[in-house]
């Protein structure tokens, strides 16, 4: 399993999502640490947590997600 998940995300329009989002992404069991950024929307998660359960998480703070990686 790869250290490091990529994700697409869109729907993040400003900097407080871009805080909802690591904060979301933080929060899922395995993950070290998630950089997001806001322009390209995306994000780099280390850690060994699921890429499902990240998606999910995104979702769940009100942003869409995929996998890149
Ligand atoms: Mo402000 Mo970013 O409502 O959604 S947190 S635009």
């Amino acid at each position: 399993m790869s250290s490091e998940t990529r994700l697409k995300i869109t729907g993040m329009t400003c900097g407080h999502c871009v805080a909802h989002t690591k904060k979301a992404l933080e929060a899922v069991p395995g993950v070290v640490e998630a950089d997001v950024s806001l322009e390209p929307g995306g994000a780099v998660v280390k850690g060994e947590a699921s890429a499902d359960a990240l998606v999910a998480a995104v979702k769940d703070a009100g942003y869409e997600a995929q996998v890149e990686s």
